[in-house]
């Protein structure tokens, strides 16, 4: 297994919409473990393919307490069972150090493939819920900060741009 490198805000690789997979193989789940393994270390809760410079519809998440819950979802598709806003202080690896308010449906359902290519259901409410629709949106190119103003996303831009520059030169990095 491996770390995986996660892309971060404004890189325009968490811009590309990613592809369908179309077979699911010894080598997709080698990916999979990874970015498990990337997702764990971070530590996060859910992990986008796109957010690993991986363009293909997969996620993977966890948001049970002891990280003993892992599920996997190829090709992810949502469908809103409860339209009531639910609002939740999101944050993301891809835009580290920031969290904000994000108001998304209530309930959903999810249709997906499973690691060994079978297909499976869910409905899903609370955290699983918010992290389900978050992922999703990366593999269509979409960031939580494309919900806030877009005052508050370019003060976000700018210095994340500004600690990229730090690091660049080695020096720590400036506190959110
Ligand atoms: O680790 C994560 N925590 C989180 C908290 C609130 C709402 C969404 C998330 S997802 C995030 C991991 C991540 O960036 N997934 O794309
Ligand atoms: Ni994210």
């Amino acid at each position: 297994m491996s770390l995986l490198t996660i892309l971060e805000y404004p890189d325009l690789r968490l811009r590309k919409r990613a592809s369908l997979i179309s077979e699911v193989n010894d080598n997709l789940r080698r990916t999979i473990d990874d970015m498990f393994e990337t997702m764990y270390a971070a530590p996060g809760i859910g992990l986008a393919a796109t957010q690993v410079n991986i363009h293909k519809r997969l996620l993977v998440l966890d948001v049970s307490e002891n990280k003993d819950s892992p599920l996997v979802f190829i090709n992810p598709e949502i469908d809103v069972l409860d339209p009531e806003p639910l609002g939740y202080e999101e944050g993301c690896l891809s835009v580290p150090g920031y969290f904000d308010l994000v108001t998304r449906p209530k309930k959903v359902k999810v249709k997906a493939l499973d690691r060994h290519g079978q297909p499976l259901e869910m409905e899903a409410e609370g955290l699983l819920a918010v992290c389900l629709q978050h992922e999703v949106d990366h593999l269509d190119g979409k960031l939580f900060v494309d919900y806030l103003s877009i005052l508050k996303r370019q003060r976000i831009k700018h210095k994340l741009l500004k600690d990229k520059k730090k690091d660049e030169r080695g020096e720590t990095r400036a506190e959110a």
